[in-house]
């Protein structure tokens, strides 16, 4: 792509080990690998992309890189975003109960702006421990986009994404006109 039309930023959020790192490689390069040892700090990935109505758009995507626990660093990685993927893991409920603190997180820092929640590894029906619909409750109670994902297979995982940014985009075309 030579120059985009537009840049979005875009963070995913949650606790270690809900699949985040595993949700961005599927989407960016459309692998899924058993293991992305935790890098320090955050991994920040590109993808450039035409869609429809806007043309090209490069998304870039912060990536917490094994530092979930360190709140003093939620900030900096919030700075300038767009919109963010809220991710828990569907075979543990500690992380669905810990999203109020990353939502929480995300709006203290960035106000209202596009959210996108994930329940990852659906693959694993048999672990399941937070139903689908108990996702679409939180969502639906915290204004956010909702979808059940594998990072294994794939499944939802480029809708969940795209939806995001086209919302990113409608909200920053929005701005423009005003
Ligand atoms: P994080 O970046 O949020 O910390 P990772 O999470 O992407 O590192 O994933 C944590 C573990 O969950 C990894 O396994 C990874 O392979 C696995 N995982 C991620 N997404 C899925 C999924 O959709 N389905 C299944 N079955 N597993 C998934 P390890 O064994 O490396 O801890
Ligand atoms: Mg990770």
């Amino acid at each position: 792509m030579v120059e985009p039309n537009y840049i979005v930023k875009l963070c995913l959020l949650g606790e270690a080990a809900v699949g985040k790192t595993s949700l961005v490689y599927r989407f960016v390069q459309n692998s899924f690998r058993e293991s992305y040892k935790s890098t320090l700090g955050v991994n920040l990935l590109k993808k450039d992309m035409i869609v429809d109505k806007y043309g090209g758009v490069s998304a870039q995507i912060w990536d917490l890189g094994g530092q979930e626990s360190f709140k003093s660093l939620r900030k900096l990685y919030l700075e300038g975003a767009n919109g963010a993927l809220v991710i828990y893991d569907t075979t543990n409920a500690k992380s669905f109960k810990k999203l109020d603190e990353w939502v929480g997180s995300f709006k203290d820092t960035r106000g209202v702006k596009p959210l996108f929640l994930i329940g990852n590894k659906a693959d694993l029906k048999e672990k399941m421990k937070v139903s689908e619909e108990e996702g679409r409750q939180y969502a639906e109670d915290n204004k956010m986009s909702f979808m059940v994902t594998s990072a294994k297979t794939g499944n939802n995982v480029e809708m969940a994404f795209k939806t995001l940014i086209e919302s990113i985009l409608d909200e920053i075309s929005k701005d423009d006109l005003s």
